[in-house]
């Protein structure tokens, strides 16, 4: 499976072509929009999201509500323009700007942001709702919350179920699962506005019921680790990525995860590897924890140089958003759908839906030891 994005971000759409996508699966519109709303509408976004309706179009690949085995494009509309209409040449610095001056070497600095803007996202949300909903029908469920803005960070809650948590992020402007603490984001989210400022942060996506043994180390690069790595690491702002328990200090006695015999069938005592062993998955929950640097537009602007004359200057402001943590976690959703999907399909062929749903059901009976006549 292969996914291209284009599409710039003043232009008249975002574009995904998703390649590989097996034949007779069911596709609900319905989903895809209620995604796109989630990306759309975390607290901390600037206007152009009040400006955007992320209208889309699936323009290829769909018979009758069914995939075809085509290749599926998906167009999102963008509506707003660029409101800077000069050329501009003083950099920001954190934003594409000054890097792509120097590998482009054009002279207005708008141009890069066009394509290095987030806006490209939304295509990949929607076409990652997509791979969602197609892990949900073997049962897989992939969700994320929010963990940290800035200083304020989330204490998790181990028992709160799945339902329950999705429901309080639900609730949350921001997607943190715990009332106080999204209360408390909502705030130093404010206070930054206030400031001229911007905030980092940080979330989790998780997906539960995975099948055992998806990726791959035959090609060593293949390892579901190094994937997942590749994925996050494009989402703008992302500057770190964890697969399971942060905490490396502890030995290995307690950070590895015992087996156990529960009527008959194998169970871990714990969840420390993040599901994942030797770059395959183990059957435990997939768990990523991806970190966001504070986005680079300051309504305060940092100090910079003019390209053109070669003097200093502050840079500019331009509009953008405050915080992306709540947004970039519904797009770490569809990264971690992204790496599974390609994992299953893989794994269970690329052709037929109904041939993927009974390999996977008939692969979930287990594994059972069987000697060969070895030499
Ligand atoms: C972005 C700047 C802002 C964001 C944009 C990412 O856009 P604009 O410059 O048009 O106001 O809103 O994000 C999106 C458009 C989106 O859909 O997420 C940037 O410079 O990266």
């Amino acid at each position: 499976m292969r996914l291209i994005i284009s599409g710039d971000s003043h232009g008249s759409a975002m574009f995904g072509v998703l390649e590989g996508f097996p034949a007779g699966f069911r596709i609900d519109l319905d989903r895809i929009s209620w995604d796109l709303k989630r990306r759309r509408s975390g607290y901390g976004r600037g206007r152009r999201m009040r400006m955007e309706a992320d209208e889309f179009e699936i323009a290829s690949g769909v018979w009758k509500g069914y995939t075809t085995g085509a290749p599926i494009t998906v167009v999102v509309k963008n509506r707003a323009g660029n409101p800077i209409k000069e050329v501009r040449s003083v950099p920001r610095p954190g934003h594409v700007d000054y890097a792509g001056w120097r590998k482009y070497g054009l002279p207005d600095l708008n141009i890069y942001v066009e394509r290095s803007s987030a806006r490209w996202t939304v295509a990949f949300v929607a076409v990652g709702s997509l791979l969602k909903q197609f892990l949900e029908t073997l049962d897989v469920v992939v969700y994320s919350y929010v963990l940290s803005i800035g200083k304020i960070t989330m204490d998790e809650n181990p028992n709160l179920s799945i339902d329950e948590l999705i429901k309080l992020r639900d609730n949350s402007p921001v997607f943190c699962p715990n009332e106080r603490t999204s209360d408390e984001m909502v705030k130093h989210i404010d206070e930054a506005m206030r400031r001229g400022d911007t905030l980092g942060g940080s979330f989790k996506v998780i997906a539960h019921n995975i099948p055992p043994g998806l990726g791959g180390y035959s090609n060593i690069f293949e390892k579901l680790d190094s994937r997942i790595g590749a994925v996050f690491m494009a989402i703008p702002s992302v500057k770190g990525v964890f697969i399971g328990r942060e905490d490396v200090s502890i030995p290995g006695r307690e950070y590895h995860d015992p087996f156990f015999l529960k009527d008959g069938e194998i169970r871990r005592k714990s969840n420390n590897a993040g599901g994942i062993e030797g770059g395959l998955t183990n059957g435990e929950d997939v768990e990523v924890t991806v970190y966001l640097k504070p986005i680079p537009t300051l309504g305060d602007p940092l100090d910079s140089v003019d390209l053109s004359t070669m003097e200093e200057r502050k840079a500019p402001y331009v509009r953008s958003d405050v915080t992306v943590v709540p947004s970039a976690s519904v797009v770490g959703e569809m990264a971690l759908s992204l790496v599974l999907a390609e994992a299953v399909i893989r794994r269970y062929g690329e052709d037929e839906y109904e041939k993927i749903l009974s390999s996977v059901e008939n692969d979930k009976k287990g594994r059972r030891w069987k000697n060969f006549d070895w030499d």
